[in-house]
């Protein structure tokens, strides 16, 4: 196939509510999506970056100029196989340090590819499983806001919820949510809020006092921070096996591995974003499988499209920690894109031919605030 055009979108979708990490906090959500012109048909891809660059470096509108000014520009034209397999797909000049703007083109190849075969991602990764339990993840508020919130989820089928902590904001919420939540899955995430100094506190907030403690932990120490983490996991051998997942610090199999290697992590969340893509995703899940490494799949408040490609993978065997799967209205007031399907608990692995379905456009004109052509 040949890329023919690129049409980016800039959206402004509003939030049921702000999402609140120790990182910053998200208002309202700046998003970008493409629309890919090929030899063999359309294609869709998301760029989940946030709109500030608080959670890594990359935001919405600094990938909206990358892939226009750079990434798009370069793969007008060029050769590119019909039928990738998540080894060969790969966007030129995509290994550069910009992770979630490659991801975006990334995507929309695949689905390009997969509409003009009829084949559904889930297929194409190997997945067996057609439905994967249901997650969702709690940003930061008082005790009192958390404990009502996790309620409400948990009655509308929910039953792991993730929690983000910081320090002095930990202990007391996991007991409260342990006391009246004694039965679900709770992993807490700091965000890398906490530091070497902290290790003894973590470790006791991880196992617990008379309540059950946590069932993971995510990126508790800065990415830097990596002899932190393995202080908390040699800490945490003994006794009942949390998973020290990491988040923030790896963006490619290469981190993976070289964190696995020194015992810095012993659970690994996945968002394709983060490491540059479905096909990077696929590799990191591999590496994990064959190290008996819990993955789990992670959220970025996407789109209903975001959200159907998180599904298909966490249909893949690896991942055993319930990963942020809610549907994308979990976070989003409104969007273009068709939403996953939630049942009994579950999310139902998307069927459809392609990353995931095609966009409304009038709500897609609504909230379009920027638009560009590469061409
Ligand atoms: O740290 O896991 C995180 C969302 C955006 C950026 C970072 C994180 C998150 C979440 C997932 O916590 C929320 C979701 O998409 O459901
Ligand atoms: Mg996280």
């Amino acid at each position: 196939m040949r890329v023919l055009a690129v049409e980016l979108f800039l959206l402004e979708l509003p939030l049921n509510e702000p999402f609140v990490a120790s990182h910053g906090e998200t208002r309202s959500r700046a998003i970008v999506m493409a629309r890919v012109a090929t030899t063999i048909g359309p294609g869709w891809g998301e760029c989940s970056a946030l709109p500030a660059a608080t959670y890594t470096d990359e935001s919405a509108t600094g990938c909206y100029r990358s892939i226009g000014d750079e990434l798009a520009p370069g793969l007008i034209g060029r050769p590119l196989p019909d039928d990738p397999s998540p080894d060969t797909v790969a966007v030129p000049g995509g290994d550069r340090g910009r992770p979630m703007a490659t991801s975006c083109l990334e995507m929309a190849l695949i689905d390009a590819s997969l509409r003009s075969r009829g084949l559904s991602l889930a297929r194409w990764l190997g997945a067996e499983r057609d439905r994967v339990p249901a997650g969702v993840s709690i940003g930061l508020g008082t005790v009192g806001e958390t404990v009502a919130a996790a309620e409400r989820l948990v009655a509308d089928g929910f039953g792991r919820l993730k929690v983000k902590i910081e320090p002095g904001h930990d202990a007391r919420l996991v007991e409260a949510l342990r006391r009246a939540l004694p039965a679900v899955e709770l992993q807490v995430d700091a965000n890398g809020a906490y530091d070497e100094a902290d290790v003894d506190d973590v470790a006791r907030l991880v196992v617990g006092a008379a309540e059950r403690g946590v069932d993971a932990i995510e990126q508790p120490f800065a990415p830097a921070a990596e002899a932190a983490a393995v202080e908390l996991i040699e800490r945490l051998a003994s006794g009942r096996a949390v998973p020290v997942v990491a988040d923030e610090a790896v963006s490619s199999v290469r981190d993976a591995a070289r964190l696995l290697a020194r015992g810095a992590m012993s659970g690994l969340s996945i968002k394709p974003a983060r490491v540059g893509g479905i096909g990077e995703s696929k590799r990191l899940h591999d590496l994990c499988l064959a190290n008996g490494l819990p993955a789990t799949a992670g959220g970025m408040l996407e789109t209903g499209l975001g959200r159907h490609a998180l599904a298909a993978l966490a249909a893949l065997p690896g991942f055993c920690l319930t990963g942020d799967l809610s549907p994308a209205s979990r976070w989003l007031a409104a969007d273009p894109w068709p939403d996953l399907t939630m049942v009994d608990g579950e999310i139902l692995v998307p069927t459809d031919h392609g990353v995931g379905p095609e966009p409304d456009e009038a709500l897609l004109e609504r909230f379009t605030v920027d638009r560009r052509l590469v061409d």
